[in-house]
């Protein structure tokens, strides 16, 4: 019989780790061992030689400036050629680094990290044309006294329409927009409420100064974005896709309202006739109860996205650990899977990129004071990690032709292999 009174005890002595689950992995199973034979790219190249998600897989990774990591340049050289078969600047083609000066551009940063992708066979995302962070400073500070007029008429346009020429037609995809929803954003608020409650550019004044005016009163400034992106993927020929990027949406981690207001912006920027071809879902998780999707919700996000005529697509994927015992790096490598197999197995999703290829290059030391981190595929010296095979072995299961697994991040109480 269950210890029922000892166990309602529990709760207030006990540790958050002690809630990791116990999960099961199709690494666990013999026949996905021994994959360290083979490599990522390689699986990648069966499914796209196959053709078996009709149009082209992504799996990619952050590429980061040269000079941020040079010690591990070989290595990042060989992993976009085994590994990657996708790259993302992780600074280098945000606005601060594009417009340096206003009116002045220099693309130069984000065109060779583009190069470097296209060396390496890899395909390449742009990210991204607009967000209220990595602005430049002569916008940031608001020195040059800009009208509202001025921003959404002359400085967006001109900086999502140079951007996006400039890099050229054999991109796949830009962030058009990236993070304008707001954190407290609530269930039932319309886009205007959405967006507006950011306490951030645009919509509170350049200078950060609240009681200034406000430079954008409503969403306009998104269809602005996006309609100039157009205009410029039209103007070079080319057939990139335009997505809204943005974090804690894109199922019922944390934020279902979040979500919600990703689906209103959608839906009334369609309705407008304003292009927009898919919704960014970044996927900053940890392995902690409750702070990534359920494979289920994940799903049924991009089931929503499709029904709608859109793509979704994982942009940002990294999952940081509480701590480092091997429950923890299990339950870690399951959530990579199930959010891999709701992408692999979703018809619209063809994009699935990790934020930061390996623990030493990766933004959550900087950030995340909790947990020990370690949230990519590979450790500090560049191994590959149980997340790694994990991920290998879905990307085999599906090359084979294999069936979805069930949702292992809920743990074996509800799902073994
Ligand atoms: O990884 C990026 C880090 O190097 C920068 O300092 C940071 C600045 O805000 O941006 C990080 O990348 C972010 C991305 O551009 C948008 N989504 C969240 C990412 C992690 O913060």
């Amino acid at each position: 019989m269950r210890p029922t009174i000892a166990f309602l005890a529990l709760p207030i002595v006990v540790h958050a780790a002690s809630f990791t689950p116990e999960v099961s992995l199709l690494t666990d199973l013999p026949h996905f061992q021994g994959l360290e034979k083979t490599t990522i790219r390689s699986v990648l190249n069966i499914i796209n030689g196959k053709k078996l998600k009709g149009t082209p897989f992504y799996f990619g990774s952050t590429l980061a400036d040269p000079s941020v990591a040079p010690q591990n340049a070989a290595w990042t050289s060989a992993r976009f050629k085994d590994t990657f078969n996708l790259a993302v600047a992780e600074n280098n083609c945000k606005w601060f680094s594009n417009e340096p000066a206003q009116g002045v551009f220099n693309l130069t940063a984000c065109a060779s990290l583009r190069d470097f992708a296209f060396q390496s066979g890899d395909a390449f995302r742009g990210h991204n044309t607009f967000w209220h962070s990595q602005r430049p400073d002569w916008l940031a500070n608001n020195t040059l006294n800009f009208t509202v007029e001025q921003l959404n008429k002359t400085i967006i346009p001109n900086a999502v329409q140079t951007v996006i020429e400039g890099l050229g037609p054999r991109l796949i995809s830009w962030d058009v927009v990236n993070e304008a929803i707001s954190d407290g954003a609530t269930l039932g608020m319309s886009l205007t409420e959405c967006v507006v409650n950011a306490s951030r550019w645009p919509n509170f004044a350049i200078d950060g100064n609240a009681s200034s005016p406000v430079l954008f009163p409503d969403s306009s400034f998104i269809n602005t974005a996006f309609l100039n992106a157009d205009k410029a993927r039209k103007k070079i020929g080319s057939d990139l896709l335009l997505f809204y990027n943005d974090y804690n949406g894109g199922g019922d981690f944390p934020s279902q309202a979040k979500t919600e207001c990703a689906f209103k912006m959608l839906t009334q920027l369609k309705s407008s006739g304003v292009p927009i071809d898919g919704i960014g879902i970044q996927s900053h998780y940890s392995a902690n109860p409750q702070a990534f999707p359920s494979k289920a919700s994940a799903h049924f996000t991009m089931d929503r996205l499709k029904n709608i005529g859109v793509m979704g697509a994982i942009t940002e994927l990294d999952v940081w650990l509480p701590d480092n015992s091997t429950e923890s790096l299990r339950w870690q490598a399951s959530i990579f899977g199930d959010i891999l197999d709701s992408c692999l197995f979703s018809s619209n999703c063809n994009e699935f990129t990790l934020w930061d290829p390996r623990d030493d290059e990766s933004w959550l030391d900087s950030i995340v004071s909790t947990g020990v981190h370690m949230g990519t595929l590979f450790d500090a010296s560049g191994n590959p990690k149980l997340p790694y095979f994990e991920v290998l072995a879905r990307l085999t299961n599906f090359a084979q032709g294999g069936a979805e697994p069930c949702a292992t991040s809920g743990g074996t109480s509800v799902c073994v292999l």
